[in-house]
């Protein structure tokens, strides 16, 4: 079978969604009702760094995952899922408290999480769940210990290895163990579920490192997009109306003519012959999803044999986007399209039935994680919470006072100086953008404005067209009321330093 995908399937599987969404409203209603009064086991498999066009139930995606679109046709695909800040630690913090990165404090991936801080994994293991997170859990730098609210805890430091991966177990033991990441943090999580007697419920999360650069495939996979061509995006040579300092980040280590991850040894290149290292790069981001797919029969079928499938609430998704040369950028961190959005599918009979899959089109974010996995438990929400519950718009029904815009939120790194201050709003047709310089002055970079709905790859930034005038002060204001809705006011913030060139430290890379 092809690992990548032919145009032509596109429309039908448009189509498909399209049916899906009407049966879904019709049947799920009821079936809930019948099913949801038990307390569902939870998986929840975060991968790092996977954009959410990187599976096939996208009709964009160049790559076909036939065991993650799975778990959508038989369930939950949410079309319009975002990360609040598009880096990994801060997203992680999120996905597990509900709370922005303003309130959980993990600004950067150097920052534990603060362990007086609430999560649902806690909330499940105090209403009597086994709780486990087996594989990269990377918040806090230099630290692989046992964190709170797992029975069972086992990672690595910071951003682990493809090849050989060491884990620290949760008695203290680390061990190296043969052979691909994926493969192994698989194994490690099957181990501990055949532990569970099934005398209790049970939580999961699979940290993936797949597909975290620096992109090492499988062997296996290694040659699977040989033949697929990939040039650079359109939107790369677009940037005329774009702010100047995207032109500043083309050379950089998160630029398109910078090293790429080490798939280019001399730059910048900005020949066009460079762009055959870019090709390589991204065939091999590609190929290492290619195993986390593999990853998710694996688990679906120990489910399935073991008859707990219908009985667990099963969460596919990532910590945020990634660039693959939009708008000459790499790596994310900004809040357009390819950085902020995420996939995420979800398989729960008690939600909707195998055979009514329902697409959910209403923007959802990372901070919704916590209130919707403990609702549908029949836990209360986390005390402090940013986040709502998704349970009913996944279960096919209307939520009328489900949100109609989002705050993204991002600090300017020291560390990674590629990335402005960035404060933005996105409704489901409009996105503003600003930058601002941390002292509390006018900004000094060039803000933006897209209307999606029109432009959804973001190619022409209205932001200096009178006609948008009233549009760009009605987007400033509701970014202030989302700013004020999460207690981001005052909004303090570094100072910004400016696009350098220099490369980051070698050990944080
Ligand atoms: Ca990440």
């Amino acid at each position: 079978m092809p690992h990548f995908q032919k145009e032509s399937t596109h429309l039908r599987r448009l189509i498909g969604s399209c049916l899906w969404v009407g049966l879904g409203v019709l049947c799920a209603g009821v079936w809930s009702e019948a099913i949801g009064a038990e307390r569902p086991n939870v998986l929840m498999i975060i991968t790092d760094d996977q954009r959410w066009d990187c599976i096939s139930l996208n009709p964009a995606s160049r790559i076909a995952t036939p065991n993650i679109d799975r778990l959508g046709r038989e369930g939950i695909y949410f079309a319009n899922h975002f990360c609040t800040t598009s880096l990994c630690s801060p997203s992680r913090a999120s996905i597990l408290t509900g709370l922005y990165a303003h309130a959980h404090g993990v600004l950067d991936n150097f920052t534990e999480y603060p362990e007086s801080l609430p999560t649902w994994p806690k909330a499940l293991k105090a209403a009597g769940y086994q709780t486990a997170y087996i594989g990269k859990y990377h918040m806090g730098e230099e630290n692989d210990d046992v964190r709170g609210g797992f029975d069972w805890f086992v990672t690595h430091k910071g951003q682990g290895r493809y090849f050989d991966p060491e884990f620290r177990f949760h008695g203290g033991e680390r061990r190296t163990i043969k052979g691909y990441y994926t493969t192994v943090v698989t194994d490690l999580a099957l181990d501990w579920l055949r532990q569970q007697k099934g005398d209790k419920p049970w939580a999961l999360i699979i940290g993936h490192k797949a597909p975290h650069s620096f992109y090492e495939p499988e062997a296996k996979y290694a040659h699977a997009f040989d033949y697929v061509n990939v040039p650079y995006p359109a939107s790369a040579f677009l940037l005329d109306d774009k702010p100047a300092w995207y032109r500043d980040r083309l050379d950089t280590w998160h630029g398109i003519y910078g090293p790429l991850f080490g798939y280019r040894k001399n730059w910048p290149d900005r020949s066009p012959e460079g762009a055959a290292a870019f090709a390589a790069m991204i065939r091999a981001y590609w190929a290492t999803i290619l195993s986390v797919d593999e990853s998710v029969g694996r688990l679906y079928r120990f489910l399935r044999e073991t008859g707990q499938l219908d009985r667990t609430l099963i969460i596919f998704t990532s910590d945020n986007g990634l660039f693959l040369g939009e708008h000459g950028m790499v790596d994310k961190r900004t809040a357009h399209e390819p950085s902020i959005r995420v996939p995420l599918v979800v398989r729960y009979p008690g939600l909707t039935p195998s055979d009514k899959p329902v697409v959910v089109r209403q923007m959802t974010l990372t901070v919704d994680f916590a209130s919707s996995i403990l609702d549908i438990c029949g836990l209360p929400p986390l005390e402090k919470t940013h986040g709502r519950s998704w349970k009913k718009l996944a279960s096919g029904q209307s939520d009328p006072q489900w949100r109609k815009s989002f705050l993204y939120w991002y600090n300017y790194e020291k560390q990674f100086p590629y990335t402005p201050n960035v404060r933005a709003v996105r409704t489901d047709e409009w996105k503003y953008i600003r930058y601002p310089y941390g002292d509390g002055g006018p900004d000094r970079h060039q803000a933006e404005l897209y209307h999606l709905a029109s432009d959804p790859e973001e190619t022409r930034n209205l932001i200096d067209d009178p006609r948008y005038a009233e549009k760009v002060k009605e987007l400033q204001a509701e970014l202030q009321r989302l700013l004020e809705a999460v207690g981001a006011v005052p909004d303090p913030m570094p100072i910004d330093e400016g696009i350098q060139k220099h490369l980051p430290d070698p050990k944080i890379r």
